[in-house]
């Protein structure tokens, strides 16, 4: 197969000449797909997080906050292939943006590298983005999703936090900071990103319900970190969070205001596309 095939559901050109795959009986063919892992110290944890990636995606690409472990070494190692990304700044917003932008492929997918993510559920994400979502949202709280991860304060704090992004901005998340999500590199365009920290997911997911993009949540399960610690701290980071929702400034009327046409009545009326 080639990349003269489109996404049908998006209608966006794809923006590399790599090939489409087949993946599963339940998904016939993908788009390239990169997986963004950002790491900072996580030489003991990445075979547990290559070991699940499925081996159809186009490119792993790694981005390095500095390690001072075998990081870089035990990911090529596992993944010869693998795209490793020294990050300029410091902080998981500034690894995740680097990231980005070294990706080639149509599809981007977030990893994390401390084992807490199960890649074998990218292809649900996949799915998504084939089937007409921009953005796939993974949600430990919607049904089927779940933590082993989160203390009842963490769970508490985000559940808050949540529940003023839904208010200020009109969504209608069950989840909040969580770094397993996925989209088309289109989205980039629309909510510029520019943060350095652990606040970067929430102002993705403010940033594409302003520019009214179709999300969908997608259930996911959070395990527990293998080895090592958390780099968030839940005090600082929370307030960084939540200085990121105050300070966008909400579009919701505008964005309820919009009508939309029915594309029914067009195609009633003989003008559907
Ligand atoms: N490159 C890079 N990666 C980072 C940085 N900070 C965190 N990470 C990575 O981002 C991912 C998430 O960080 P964690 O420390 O697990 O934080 P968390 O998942 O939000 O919190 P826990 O639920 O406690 O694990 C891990 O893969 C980290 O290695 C950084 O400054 N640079
Ligand atoms: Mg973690």
């Amino acid at each position: 197969m080639s990349s003269v095939l489109r996404p049908a559901a998006t209608g966006h050109e794809p923006s590399t000449d790599v090939t489409y795959r087949p993946i599963s009986s339940h998904l016939a063919i993908t788009p390239p797909v990169s997986v963004v892992i950002p790491a900072m110290n996580e030489a003991e944890n990445l075979p547990y997080v290559f070991k699940t990636l499925p081996d159809w995606i186009h490119e792993v690409v790694l981005v390095d906050g500095n390690s001072t472990d075998d990081t870089v070494d035990v990911a090529r190692s596992l993944w010869p292939k693998v795209k490793v990304v020294e990050q300029r700044g410091k902080g998981k917003g500034d690894a995740l943006i680097t990231g980005f932008e070294a990706c080639s492929g149509d599809i981007i997918v977030m990893v994390d590298a401390d084992g807490s993510a199960d890649g074998n559920e990218i292809v649900s994400y996949v799915s998504a983005l084939v089937s007409g979502a921009d953005f796939a949202k993974g949600s430990r709280f919607a049904n089927g999703g779940g933590t082993d991860d989160m203390t009842f304060i963490r769970k508490l704090g985000n559940w808050a936090l949540c529940t003023v992004v839904n208010r200020k901005f009109g969504a209608r998340y069950t989840d909040l900071c969580y770094g397993y999500n996925a989209f088309w590199r289109h989205c980039l365009d629309k909510i510029d990103l520019d943060c350095t920290g652990f606040e970067v997911e929430t102002l993705m997911n403010i940033r594409v319900v302003k520019a009214g993009l179709k999300v969908q949540e997608i259930p996911s399960h959070e395990y527990l970190r293998i080895h090592g610690t958390s780099n968030l701290r839940a005090v600082r980071d929370g307030l960084r969070v939540l200085r990121v929702i105050l300070g966008e400034r909400s579009n919701r009327r505008a964005l309820r205001r919009r009508t939309r046409r029915s594309p029914m009545l067009d195609s009633v009326r003989g003008e559907a596309s």
